[in-house]
């Protein structure tokens, strides 16, 4: 029999600096952004180094999932295979090759936890379309969201655990944990999105795994597009805890995996460049990436699904 194919899908990351601007160009939908924002975000990857690692980690996220899914199977089982929704290997490209291998199963995974109907529906619309233009080769499980999954909980809340003791010269009545996820657009509201209420219950239930007392919900990483988004975000709210009387802040984004531009800059660089002027002690949460508690907490997911 056909091993079960699994797809991780990803948002992908230029690995170039001249592939930001046809990058950018396709997260806009095919509408090329302005010579400005374009050098504004070629910036922000110089400031990282040059680019990000999001590709590799995915990779050994890949390789390590499939071991992990075959481990003790004579035959391997499962084939394990990384798309990217805005770069390459583009996920219809990778699900093109699936089929070619004589995959006809898959569980497709989205590496982000919560679902809303742009980003995770997004992942969804093209595997849809790579489906139809391949003409149904595969029986797919789609996993939606997977925010309350109970390993993935622990291991956040492991994660906060392990970055605690960084504050320890701090009375803990003084330390709020702070969790954010990538902010949208609030049109997402007119059509009751999930994605709100997700990051509050996955938040929640860490923050109940620890007793924490003070922690709080912000958004980060809002795009310019002349809209409005969810908030508050992250810097605004840095400014609300400094006047709310805390001494030391911890960035938990729970709402991604994998370190990238959005945790290297948006958090590393421009967060902490916020809590350093006010004054605040700062840090955040690794992120999973590519560690064995995660792998295993992907390996459930799979075999659940
Ligand atoms: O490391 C890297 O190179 C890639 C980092 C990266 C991740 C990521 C994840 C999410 N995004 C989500 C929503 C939006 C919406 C827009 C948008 C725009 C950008 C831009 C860059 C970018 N995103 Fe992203 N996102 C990452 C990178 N994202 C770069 C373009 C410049 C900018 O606005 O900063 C707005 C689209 C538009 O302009 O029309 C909406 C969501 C996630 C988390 C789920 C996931 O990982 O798929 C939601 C990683």
């Amino acid at each position: 029999m056909a091993p079960t194919g699994v797809l991780l899908l990803a948002y992908g990351s230029p690995e170039r600096p001249e592939d930001v601007e046809p990058y950018f160009t396709h997260i806009r939908g095919g509408r090329t952004p302005s010579a400005e924002a374009v050098a504004h975000l070629r910036e922000r990857y110089e400031r990282v180094g040059g680019g990000t690692p999001l590709l590799r980690i995915t990779q050994e996220v890949r390789e390590a999932l499939e071991a992990e899914l075959n481990d003790g199977a004579g035959e391997p089982a499962y084939r394990v295979h990384a798309g990217m929704k805005h770069w390459h290997p583009f996920a219809g490209d990778v699900m093109r090759g699936m089929a070619a291998e004589g995959i006809r199963r898959i569980v497709v995974l989205p590496l982000a936890p919560h679902y809303s109907h742009i980003s995770i529906g997004g992942y969804r619309r093209i595997v849809d379309e790579a489906q139809a233009a391949l003409g149904d080769p595969f029986e797919i499980r789609f996993v939606e969201s997977w925010h309350m999954e109970p390993a993935f909980l622990d291991l956040v809340a492991d994660r906060v655990r392990a970055a605690l003791p960084a504050f320890a010269a701090i009375e803990p009545e003084r330390t709020v944990c702070v969790f954010t996820a990538h902010s949208l657009p609030e049109r997402i509201r007119e059509w009751r999105d999930p994605y709100e209420s997700q990051l509050h219950e996955s938040s929640e239930a860490v923050a109940k795994r620890l007793g924490l007392r003070h922690w709080r919900i912000a958004w980060q990483s809002a795009g310019s597009t002349g809209e409005p988004w969810i908030g508050p975000d992250i810097l605004d709210e840095l400014d609300a805890m400094k006047r709310a009387g805390f001494a030391a802040v911890l960035q938990v984004p729970i709402g991604f995996v994998s370190d990238h531009l959005e945790i290297l800059y948006d958090i590393d660089v421009e967060a902490a460049g916020r809590a350093a002027e006010l004054g605040l002690a700062f840090a955040r949460t690794r992120l999973p990436n590519a560690d064995p508690d995660f792998v295993r907490t992907l390996a459930r997911i799979v075999t659940a699904a």
